[in-house]
Order: structure tokens, then C-alpha cells, then sequence
């Protein structure tokens, strides 16, 4: 298809570079007015807030538009090697903000909105914060394309724009009740469709052999049936910099043979009924962390972006005459998590099916052009894709899969002769308990690098999860700590302490978190530790006055503010902060401590559990059922106090997390990965209880012991007690306060006197708390008090909060951006 216009124009302004609106709130100000007339079609006097919001990021993306084509510009003309970020997940947050912050222009914009009578505030809060992901790893990726952004790499990232996103969560009875994210209802003003750009993606059918006319004995696949993927843009903008980078988010479309169908056919209904199962493909993301169920659907799901997304970047990114044996100098694609390891078998049957190439020419440049990062050490987090199902859906992959397998298995039993058992452990094909494909196994042999989330996730990812594959290839294996983007997390959440920052250390520590070392010694500064104070008191006032409209809640006031914040999940144990805050809650109300001895706590928490997981929702349903009674009993007012907001998503966080004093990073040691979430309260000034868990770690290492509460079991105390036989009621009976806080649960005291609503949550503690609750309890009900009284020593705690900010620089993007470039992502990215 040609581009451009038929004859070479004539006129300057077509000639020229697009040029950008004026940089003034009276440039702003048209900019808005031309997109709420003749955008929106309406007078701002009959404008609706959501015309107004539409209109004004439309307004503001013209600001963004002239770097978003020069940057296109600029990177086809010096055509560098580029990441290709595979995710199926992207957690992206509100839009608006990040574009003004990126641009510049929260002053102009603000001023020209009050001079059409209304408030940023307001055009804020009409916006459906994109929720394409579940968690961790989905923000991730959202932090890692600003951060690439930011430092002008070559990147793309790859995704699937789902039409739901993550459920909203909504409390009946204090139980978890799912509602669709209808994030599209009201118009989307950051996306850019390109119907023209879209792609053809096969599935299902059966192959054959044929001789080709060299002579040649190849293989074809015969698809079944396909589908259209319509790729949507999305702008990524650096931070002031005049960089901005793509996000292409992939949707489906039924083929435009349904269409003719459609009309042609007697069965109207049926063959609608076609188009709607193609277009199922990306309708909705599954809302399982951490526990794959296996669906076919999602399969589905990971092959169509998969599929588009190489299609595209060989089809129409790279120049038409290109040569695809130079491919792994053009691209790096990294594979986030094993979502989108189908891409492997894709890549390797584009190019032998598609270009000629012969397999191990395939093979070899297959294995220059993928790298793989695990984020999980969960056993059944772990995708497995039974074989009868790849076979059924993609038959030609699973061929490949097959020969792939074969030939690294040859290896091995060279490596390692006479070692079946081993041959067995490492085969890609897994044969019981039933025949799959292990796509980490898929990963780890394709992938040029494997990395972990932080030192320690990828130190047992060698030694316990992949070792047999560590033995083999111990250079591929290495480590990235997680970052988070200090954009979002600290300047644009946190106004008032970025400001207090800005004082301190001069402009410019958004881009180089490492100068908030220079921090260090204003933590010696009785006034700059008031001022400190006085930005968390007010960010605690922002939270109020949210939580008070969103939520109904009455935050007390004066508290320290603990909060929890993650999915829910067994391993992060949220089980355990319920017994900390029933524990607080029976100390004051059976007489041990005075209630006015008790430091006065508000604990928050804020977590959505999948949809089928039973004992995560009883969690949840318990944490309600606590705050109830807590709350309402006067016996503890002033002192004690729980809130669980629901619906907990990028937002929430955005003003929760400047205001907690208390960062709760709990799981047991060995279990969570790396966690984000510790690295956004260290960096707002919260301190950490915590275990030697994850980028636990390495927060506490950077912090210092002495600002940095840690209690509970280490990994290798872990897994010595599993060893020995872990027997929790056994800790139950022996420890006199954890076994009246557990009856005191158990006899309904929570749940109006019924025991039934609580004995799942009971006797799975009792009985098996796999993730060893109880063993931590004692540990971690002393740490607790330590913290009441440090909490009580006001200027040791703001020298404590004042120093993690000061040393918690390290745990920025950009810095996790910069380890991919040196021990991943290889020679050939122009910084
Ligand atoms: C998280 N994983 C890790 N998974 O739990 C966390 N899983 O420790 C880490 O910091 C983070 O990744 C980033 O590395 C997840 O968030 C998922 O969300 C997920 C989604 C679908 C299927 C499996």
C-alpha cells in the first residue's frame, strides 16, 4: 500500500513538520474549544464533564503528536536494534496526568480550564484508568516502556487491548462481588485505531508434507479458521524530553469472509454468532494471578498478539528487502513472563514455512532474538498447555515444539550421558501427570537470557526452579531488580514531597534517582524533617477526603497509617496482618494493655482476589467482617481501626501510598518474587516490616537495618521446617495469645456469632497454612511492637522515612532499564 500524497505538495505548511500547538494557556485554550466543537460537537455550555474530558486529553495529546511523528521519524531513518516488549498484561493507570506531566503543562492547562469554569480535578476523576492487567507484573511493563521512554530507547511494547479489563471489585455483605470494567463505554481518547494496518492470525486445521519446486521436502499448515487483529496506538511519552514512544495493543476482529456471511447466509444468526466468537479473542482478561487455569481461550489470547505483533514487525516495520538472517541485530524481543512464549514456535515457522529458511538457520537466529523473565517461583504458577490442546489449535506449532524438543534433548544426553531421569526433568513435553508443554522449559531453552526480579528470585530460580537448566547454561541465567517509574510514583503522586525533593537536591531527580542521595543529610535537619512531616500529614488529608467520597469511609485522624496493599494471595498473607490486627484488637478489649498505652493505628487494606479463588474471597469476607466489629466497638475507638476500600487499582494507589507511614511486604521468605509495591512506599517515605523476601532485600540492605523492620523465618529457615514437617496447630496450641486470637476468630465473635462463616479460614490455619502464618506469628507480633514504639519517637521515625527515601534511588525503572541493556539486551541499542 503507498503512503503519502499523490503529487508533491505545494503549499508550505503541507511541506513542513508537523508542527505543534502554541505552548500557552490561550494555545491551550483553542486547542480544547476546537476538539469540544467540532471533536466532541457540542458548545461548552452543553457540555457534559465527560465531552469536557474528552475534549481536553484530545487538547493535550496535540501537544504530544509532533514527538510522537518525529520520534517514528527519527527511528526509521536511524533504524537501531529495538526492544520488543512481548506482554500480555499492561497495568497502565490513568492517562491524563502522565500526559501533562510529560508535556509540561499542568499550569497552562489549569489555567485555561478555569477560564472556561472548571477544574482539573474534576476532567481527573472522569477518567477509567486502563486496568489491562492484573497486578505486579502488568504495572511493571507499564513502568518499563515510560522508563525506556524516558531514556530514548527503541522500543515497542506489544499487548492485547482487552475490551474488560481487570473486574472492578465491589463489597456485598463485605464479600467480593465482581463487575465488568466497561473502561470503553465512555469514549477512548488515547488510542488510535489502525484498521488498515491489521493482520491475518490462523488457528486450528491440520499440516502437510509437499515437495517444493527446489526439490525440498517442507511442511505447510492448513488452518482451520482465522481471525483479524486490529492494532490500536497508544503514545508513550518520555519525561520532558521529546521522546514518545508506541504501545501497540492488539484487538480482534472476525475476518471480513463473516461479513460477506453475514449477508449471504439464510442463518443470520449463526453466522453473527461466528463473528462473535472471533471477536471473544480479546473481550476480556483473565483475572487469574499467579494461577493459570489453563483455558483455551487464553491460549488463544497469547498466540493472536503473539502472531500480530511478529507479523507486523516483520511485515511493516522492517523494510520490505530486508534480509531476516540480520534479524537479531534489528529486535529483542523480551518475553514477560512465559504469556507470550508461543512466539517462539511462531517466529521459527515464519521463517522456515514462510521465508525457506532452513531449521537450523532458523534455530540460530530463534535464539538471538527472545529472552526470558520469569516472575514467579509458585510451582503452580507455572504454565503448562496440555498437548492435546496446542495439537488441536495450533498444530504446526506444536510440530515445532516437537522438534525443538528433540534436538535439545539430544543435547542434554550428550551433556550428561546415561542421565534419563534428568532427560525426563528438562524435556520441554512433559509427560505426567498429563501430556504438556512447559512453556518456561520453552522459554529457558529458546530464550538468550532468563532473569529473575531481584537477587533473590533469581538466585532460587537457579538453584530450586530451574536448576537441571542453570547446570547447563550458567550463562544464561541472570538478574534484574524490579524498579518502578519515580514519574508516576513519587513526582505525579506525590506533589508535595517531590517539591520538599526538588528544595533539597536541585531539579532533575526524576530523570537520575540516584541523586536522592543527596537527601541523606537534610535526615540531620529538625526543620527539614517538619516540613517532611508536614507533606505526609497532608498527603494523609488527601487520602481522607478520597476515601470519605469514594468509599463512605472516615479515616480517624492522627494514626499511623499501616497499610497492605497487593492481590490477594495465601503466600503475601494477608492472613497474618488479620491476626496482628485481632491480636491489638483482644489486647485492648480483654484488659492486658490500656487502650490509651496503645499507639493509635488505622489499618488499611486494599486487594482483589481472582474470581474462583475460594480462600481468597473467605479472606477478604473475614478482613470485612473485622473491620465491622472494630470499628463499631467504642472500646477501642481512637485507637484501633481497619478500612478496606474496594477495588484497589493503579488510582487508589496513586493517593495511598504518599500517605502510609507503614509499608506491610509480609509473604513467606522464597515466595514472592520481587513485590513493586515495597519499592513505592520506601520511595514516599513509609518504612518497611517486612521478611527477607523478594526486593525485600535489597531495600533493607539499601536502607540499613536500623530503618527497616524485619521479622520472620529466612528462605533457607523455610525450607528447613518443610523439611523437619511443619505442624501449625502444634504452634496454635503452644503459643497461649495466637491460640485466643484464633478461638476468639473461631467463635464467630466477627461474624455475628457464627462459627460456620469462619471455619475454612480457621482450619485451613489449623491444619495447613502452607504458607506458614502461624510459624511467623510470634516474630511478627514483636516486630509490631517495636514499631508502636518507634512510631511514638516522631523525630527518629522522620529520620528513618526521610533516610529510605534518601537511599531508595536504586529502585527506579530506569536503573532496571539500564541492567536489561547491559546483561540482556545486548549491543546495538543506542542510549
Ligand atoms: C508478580 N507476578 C510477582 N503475576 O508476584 C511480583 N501471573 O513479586 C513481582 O514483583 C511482579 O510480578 C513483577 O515482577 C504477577 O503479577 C501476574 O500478575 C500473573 C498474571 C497472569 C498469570 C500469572
Amino acid at each position: 500500500e503507498s503512503r503519502g500524497p499523490a503529487a508533491e505538495p505545494t503549499h508550505a505548511l503541507a511541506r513542513g513538520p508537523v508542527v505543534p500547538p502554541t505552548r500557552s494557556s490561550e494555545g491551550f485554550l483553542r486547542e480544547f474549544l476546537r476538539e469540544l466543537q467540532y471533536g466532541q460537537g457540542v458548545t461548552l455550555a452543553r457540555s457534559s464533564p465527560n465531552d469536557q474530558y474528552l475534549a481536553m486529553a484530545r487538547a493535550v495529546r496535540h501537544y504530544l503528536m509532533a514527538d510522537w511523528l518525529e520520534t517514528a521519524r527519527r527511528r526509521r531513518e536511524h533504524p537501531a536494534k529495538m526492544v520488543g516488549y512481548l506482554s500480555a498484561e499492561y497495568l497502565l493507570g490513568r492517562q491524563l496526568d502522565n500526559a501533562l506531566l510529560a508535556t509540561d503543562m499542568v499550569d497552562i492547562v489549569q489555567e485555561a480550564l478555569a477560564e472556561c469554569g472548571i477544574s482539573l480535578d474534576t476532567m481527573r476523576a472522569q477518567e477509567v484508568e486502563p486496568g489491562l492487567g492484573n497486578g505486579g507484573l502488568g504495572r511493571l511493563a507499564a513502568c518499563f516502556i515510560d522508563s525506556l521512554a524516558t531514556l530514548d530507547v527503541s522500543c515497542v511494547g506489544y499487548g492485547i487491548r482487552y475490551e474488560y479489563g481487570i473486574f472492578r471489585q465491589t463489597f456485598v455483605d463485605g464479600r467480593q462481588v465482581e463487575v465488568p470494567d466497561t473502561w470503553l463505554s465512555f469514549g477512548n481518547p488515547w488510542e488510535f485505531p489502525h484498521p488498515e494496518r491489521e493482520v491475518e492470525v490462523n488457528f486450528g486445521g491440520h499440516t502437510e508434507q509437499y515437495t517444493d519446486e527446489d526439490g525440498r521436502e517442507r511442511t505447510r499448515w492448513i488452518p482451520g479458521w482465522n481471525v483479524l487483529g486490529v492494532p490500536y496506538h497508544y503514545m508513550v511519552p518520555g519525561y520532558q524530553n521529546g521522546v514518545v514512544n508506541t504501545l501497540r495493543l492488539w484487538s480482534a476482529r472476525a475476518t471480513h469472509a463473516f461479513d460477506l456471511q453475514i449477508f449471504n447466509s439464510g442463518d443470520y444468526a449463526e453466522a453473527v454468532r461466528a463473528q462473535t466468537f472471533a471477536e471473544n479473542i480479546t473481550k476480556v482478561l483473565y483475572p487469574e494471578d499467579s494461577t493459570p487455569q489453563g483455558r483455551e481461550l487464553r491460549l488463544q489470547q497469547q498466540y493472536f498478539f503473539v502472531a500480530c505483533s511478529l507479523k507486523d514487525y516483520i511485515d511493516q516495520t522492517l523494510p520490505p528487502d530486508f534480509d531476516l538472517k540480520r534479524l537479531p541485530d534489528q529486535i529483542i524481543f523480551q518475553l514477560n513472563d512465559t504469556h507470550p512464549v508461543i512466539a517462539v514456535p511462531e517466529l521459527m515457522r515464519l521463517l522456515i514455512d514462510d521465508k525457506g529458511m532452513e531449521w537450523d538457520e532458523a534455530w540460530e537466529i530463534t535464539q538471538k532474538c527472545f529472552a526470558y523473565t520469569c516472575h514467579t517461583l509458585l510451582p503452580e504458577a507455572l504454565e503448562v498447555w496440555p498437548v492435546e490442546l496446542v495439537g488441536r489449535l495450533l498444530p504446526r506449532h506444536l510440530e515445532i515444539i516437537y522438534g525443538i524438543n528433540e534436538r535439545f534433548l539430544e543435547q542434554v544426553r550428550e551433556a550428561f550421558p546415561g542421565d534419563e531421569l534428568r532427560v525426563r526433568r528438562m524435556s520441554i513435553v512433559q509427560d505426567h501427570p498429563f501430556r504438556a508443554v512447559r512453556m518456561a522449559h520453552l522459554a529457558t531453552v529458546a530464550g538468550a537470557k532468563v532473569n529473575g526480579v531481584a537477587e533473590l528470585h533469581s538466585q532460587l530460580l537457579r538453584d530450586k526452579l530451574l536448576p537441571d537448566f542453570a547446570q547447563m547454561y550458567p550463562d544464561k541465567f541472570t538478574n534484574v531488580t524490579n524498579g518502578v517509574t519515580p514519574r508516576r510514583f513519587v513526582r505525579q503522586a506525590n506533589p508535595a514531597l517531590s517539591e520538599l525533593i526538588s528544595e533539597a537536591v536541585g531539579p532533575g531527580w526524576e530523570r537520575d534517582l540516584s541523586r536522592l542521595s543527596g537527601l541523606e543529610s537534610f535526615a540531620e535537619d529538625p526543620e527539614f524533617r517538619e516540613q517532611f512531616r508536614q507533606a505526609k500529614q497532608a498527603n494523609k488529608e488527601r487520602l481522607r477526603a478520597l476515601l470519605l467520597v469514594r468509599d463512605g469511609v472516615e479515616l480517624p485522624e492522627g494514626h499511623l497509617l499501616d497499610v497492605m496493599v497487593k492481590r490477594l494471595h495465601e503466600y503475601k498473607r494477608q492472613s497474618l496482618k488479620l491476626l496482628h490486627v485481632v491480636t491489638l484488637y483482644e489486647s485492648i478489649r480483654s484488659g492486658e494493655v490500656a487502650a490509651e498505652d496503645v499507639t493509635p493505628r488505622t489499618v488499611i487494606f486494599g486487594a482483589k482476589a481472582a474470581p474462583g479463588y475460594h480462600m481468597a474471597k473467605e479472606t477478604i469476607a473475614l478482613i470485612n467482617a473485622v473491620a465491622k466489629t472494630i470499628n463499631a466497638d467504642p472500646a477501642v475507638k481512637g485507637r484501633l481501626a481497619v478500612a478496606f476500600p474496594a477495588n484497589y487499582n493503579v488510582t487508589l494507589a496513586e493517593t495511598l501510598i504518599p500517605a502510609a507511614d507503614l509499608s506491610e511486604q509480609i509473604s513467606l521468605a522464597g515466595m514472592e518474587a520481587s513485590g513493586t509495591g515495597n519499592m513505592k512506599f520506601a520511595l514516599n517515605g513509609a518504612l518497611t516490616v517486612g521478611t527477607d523476601d523478594g526486593a525485600n532485600v535489597e531495600i533493607r540492605q539499601l536502607v540499613g537495618d536500623d530503618n527497616f523492620f524485619l521479622f520472620g523465618m529466612s528462605e533457607p529457615e523455610v525450607a528447613a521446617l518443610h523439611a523437619s514437617g511443619y505442624v501449625p496447630s502444634q504452634v496454635y496450641a503452644d503459643n497461649p495469645r495466637l491460640k485466643r486470637v484464633i478461638d476468639l476468630i473461631a467463635s464467630g465473635a466477627f461474624t455475628d456469632g457464627d462459627p460456620g462463616r469462619v471455619s475454612a479460614f480457621v482450619d485451613d490455619l489449623l491444619y495447613n497454612d502452607r504458607f506458614m502464618a502461624l510459624a511467623d506469628y510470634q516474630s511478627y507480633i514483636d516486630v509490631q511492637e517495636r514499631i508502636d514504639a518507634a512510631y511514638a519517637d516522631t523525630e527518629a521515625w522522620t529520620r528513618s522515612a526521610i533516610l529510605n527515601v534518601a537511599r531508595a534511588g536504586f529502585f527506579s525503572s530506569d536503573r532496571s532499564m539500564h541492567d536489561y541493556l547491559d546483561r540482556i539486551w545486548g549491543a546495538g541499542i543506542r542510549l
